[in-house]
């Protein structure tokens, strides 16, 4: 079987199969046999915030998640709370310190709520962790196997950006319901009559911000390490310092199942988002991340009845005659879009609505994208002056200028 038609282990659970997922999150053929570091999909995003305990409650009340395993000191972990939710394919894990000496409470003090592991699901892990090395990668953990009653995991882990990193995770001899040291756990709460079964069935990116100066370093890092490819997205200096104020470029594992979009500031008439970020993450991290949803109005309503708040879009955006032409016929009356905010853009493949939230934590750091995509591999490219005058106003109630 080749690497773009085998399902990640989540895929499978998920029940859904390549169209869907060609559908959700824009799939492309490749030649799998120069691939490097071929990688099947997303395994899981780590995360370190200040109350997991909390956290969980969030992610399953307002983002209609399922917990499905637990570790903690009842499972004889001491360190910290962590709890595995899901929502289709997408698996989060959230990691809260327990004991006063645990590193996560530090790297939390450090970082705020944040991404600490984009965990990608591999056939191979010795093999890609041999390619990363002998590409200069940092190996933080050498392929080992954790067993348990349920199998055996192998995995190993590499330094990304900032305190980022990438584990490599090969769980295709393994059963249980996450890793060696979880246990099976369910939500106890129950879902309101008629809520939807999930509001998001995948994730579509994961976005980094680093240094001015050194996002194509970390371009070339994904190339070299990870045999990633460039997509055509990008925002260059010709845009960026009218409003911006970040470049972007977007990388891809090879069936562009996997994408990451790498931002850094640029030197505009404000300060950069991105900067704002820096300072505040402390260092380069995950800025956002894309969940793809096949109906995003019903997850926009869902969340926003949670409490869950997004970027306001002015009504200038759909009274515009120019985006009428822009977009062509998208599958809702752009009263409906409007109504909750929702952006559109179109380009040669077919088209995407998206929404951002505002930062989900207390710091002005990470936030989440939706995205319904009908055919656009892109990432909204026609909407970054709309979306990054949005950011800027939030920025500027924070008192940033
Ligand atoms: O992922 C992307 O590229 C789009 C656009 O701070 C974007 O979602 C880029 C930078 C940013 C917010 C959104
Ligand atoms: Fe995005």
């Amino acid at each position: 079987m080749s690497i773009d038609q085998t399902l990640t282990s989540q895929e499978r659970l998920a029940e859904l199969d390549l169209d869907q997922l060609q559908q959700l999150v824009g799939l492309v053929e490749y030649d799998e046999a120069g691939d490097p570091f071929p990688v099947t999909g997303w395994d899981a995003v780590v995360w370190a915030v200040g109350n997991a305990t909390q956290a969980a409650a969030f992610y399953q009340l307002a983002f209609g998640m399922e917990l499905v395993a637990y570790s903690g000191p009842e499972t004889g972990n001491r360190d910290h709370h962590a709890y595995v939710l899901r929502s289709g394919a997408v698996r989060f894990v959230l990691k809260g310190g327990v004991d006063p000496a645990s590193p996560l409470l530090e790297h939390h003090r450090r970082h705020g709520d944040g991404i600490v592991d984009i965990a990608l699901e591999v056939p191979d892990v010795d093999r890609c962790v041999r390619h990363a090395r002998a590409q200069g990668a940092t190996v933080l953990e050498e392929p080992h196997d954790v067993s348990d009653e349920h199998g055996t995991v192998r995995v190993a882990a590499i330094a990304t950006y900032g305190e980022t990193r990438h584990s490599l995770v090969d769980r295709s001899r393994y059963t249980g319901p996450y890793l060696p040291g979880y246990v099976a756990r369910r939500s106890t709460h129950r879902k309101p009559d008629g809520a939807p079964k999930r509001l998001f069935q995948a994730l579509d990116h994961v976005v980094g911000n680093v240094e001015l100066g050194r996002m194509d370093e970390w371009v070339a890092f994904y190339h070299r390490v990870m045999g990633f490819t460039n997509m055509a997205e990008f925002v260059g200096d010709d845009i960026a310092t009218d409003y911006s104020a970040l470049m972007s470029k977007v990388v891809a594992s090879g069936n562009h199942r996997v994408k990451f979009p790498l931002n850094e500031p640029a030197v505009g008439k404000k300060r950069s988002q991105i900067d704002e970020y820096l300072e505040f993450y402390g260092g380069p991290g995950a800025q956002h991340l894309a969940l793809a949803t096949n109906d995003i109005l019903r997850a926009v309503d869902a969340l926003r009845d949670a409490g869950v708040e997004f970027l306001a879009t002015p009504d200038s955006y759909y009274t515009d005659p120019a985006l009428r032409s822009r977009i062509g016929e998208v599958r809702v009356p752009i009263e409906e879009l409007q109504a909750r905010g929702i952006l559109v853009d179109r380009d040669e493949d077919g088209y995407l609505l998206q929404i951002f939230t505002k930062p989900i934590g207390d710091r002005p750091t990470v936030f989440f994208e939706l995205i319904e995509r009908h055919g656009s591999l892109g990432f909204g490219k026609g909407n970054f002056q709309a979306l990054f005058e949005a950011i800027e106003r939030e920025q500027a109630k924070r008192g940033n200028f």
